[in-house]
């Protein structure tokens, strides 16, 4: 449940997928986002198609990245990103990395720094993820990470590798 003593929060949401039609599961996610109890969305980016980070031979992936205002304490925030996930279908490999049908990750929550077994914010690699810089990037130019920093000095920093918006005329 969301809480009215909480005070509203912006945080930001990674989304990927490589696996059931990527782009599919991308917006279905969104749309999930909206209706979240306690929440405004704000925004989100386009999406992207990227090279799978970690082991090769899975599908390229696609990555966006969404911008929400809400009262839902990170854990709880937590737990409904992980019920999008299962209602379309995530199962959790055993190996590490594997190929996935949506992946929500809470990148930022507000100033807050966490962490716990379950939960680390911001996420402990966003910083060196071209997939998840560009498309914040590109709805947040100015945020500050907290604990790491300026978001456009990290980018400055990251390669590419390849990150594409999706039907854009960028070659
Ligand atoms: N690689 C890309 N390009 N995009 C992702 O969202 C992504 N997610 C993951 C791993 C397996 C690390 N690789 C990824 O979880």
């Amino acid at each position: 449940m969301s809480d009215d003593r909480f005070r509203p929060c912006v945080a930001y949401i990674g989304l990927g997928s490589n696996l059931h039609d990527p782009l599919e599961q991308i917006n279905r996610a969104l749309e999930a986002l909206k209706r979240l109890p306690g929440t405004r969305f704000v925004k989100a980016s386009k999406c992207y198609r990227s090279a799978p980070l970690g082991p090769p031979g899975q599908p390229d992936y696609v990555n966006a990245v969404a911008a929400i205002e809400t009262r839902l304490p990170p854990f709880e925030l937590l737990t409904a990103l992980q019920a999008i996930e299962n209602a379309q279908g995530r199962v959790r490999e055993g190996q590490r990395w594997a190929p996935r049908t949506l992946d929500l990750d809470l990148l930022v929550y507000g100033e807050e720094t966490l962490a716990t077994e379950t939960l680390t914010v911001p996420h402990p690699q966003m910083h060196l993820r071209e997939f998840v810089l560009y498309p914040l990037f590109e709805i947040a130019p100015d945020l500050h990470i907290p604990g790491l920093g300026a978001l456009r000095e990290w980018l400055a920093r990251c390669p590419r590798r390849g990150l594409a918006p999706i039907n854009s005329d960028t070659p």
